[in-house]
């Protein structure tokens, strides 16, 4: 099996020139692994603002999504895992695009290795005042209360919470915290899999541990970083 993992595109919905860059970058990496991939697992972060209304998606996620689904038409498995700029969902994804999602986290035994791929935020317990705020966002009001507000007002205010939950990535103390969190996270998962995904620190990284693998696909925002796993082996690439 050859699957691929990506994660914190953080493409945005309002697009300056490097945006536009950035996203030319990212369908041309979907384009290329298109005849390639079993399987490609979104995990998190993709969209640096999702949000999905009964009726209406955001236009500027188009190329994007049309590229998705290109890939789904060529029978390629599409798996995203929510991460904390995209975890609202409605049937969108899973109707209409054939994609498959998941809240929280994915486990599978890929090609005989115990595989447990999450965004990773869920678990930086070392964050309190974050543990929090991930609570209260991700409640079933907010949801309704998002989804009753016009899209151009609910996507101001979404942009400005995604614009502080940014500032904070872009510290680098703040990747560092984030990833000791997540490490230890996954040296205490190991003892039960083989090998834990995460994304969310922005670090591209394999590791090997006593007990298993801890893998982090980086992100799309200074390392164009993925992971591909063929036959159980997992590599961690750069994409030109
Ligand atoms: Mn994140």
């Amino acid at each position: 099996m050859n699957v691929y993992v990506v994660s914190d595109f953080h493409l945005k919905f309002k697009e300056a020139q490097i945006d536009l860059e950035r996203r030319e970058k990212v369908i041309n990496f979907l384009d290329s692994i298109q005849d390639k991939a079993d399987m490609l697992v979104l995990n998190g972060d993709i969209f640096d603002l999702w949000f999905v209304w009964n009726d209406f998606i955001i236009k500027n996620y188009f190329p994007v999504l049309i590229k998705l689904f290109q890939l789904r038409l060529k029978g390629v498995r599409i798996v995203f895992i929510a991460g904390n700029h995209d975890f609202w969902f409605k049937n969108f994804l899973t109707d209409t695009m054939g994609i498959e999602v998941y809240r929280e986290d994915f486990f599978e035994i890929i090609d005989g290795v115990k595989t447990f791929i999450s965004h990773g935020d869920k678990y930086t317990t070392n964050d309190l005042r974050y543990q929090i705020f991930r609570k209260m966002i991700r409640n079933k009001f907010m949801m309704w209360l998002f989804g009753s507000l016009h899209p151009n007002l609910a996507l101001k205010i979404g942009s400005n919470m995604s614009r502080s939950s940014r500032k904070k990535q872009i510290a680098k103390n703040e990747l560092n915290k984030r990833e000791q969190g997540l490490i230890k996270f996954a040296k205490e998962k190991l003892k039960v899999v083989d090998r834990v995904i995460l994304g969310h620190s922005h670090l591209p990284k394999i590791e090997h541990y006593k007990n298993g693998t801890y893998a982090n696909a980086g992100d799309w925002i200074t390392h164009f970083s993925y992971l591909q796993i063929t036959n159980g082996k997992i590599e961690l690439l750069f994409y030109k």
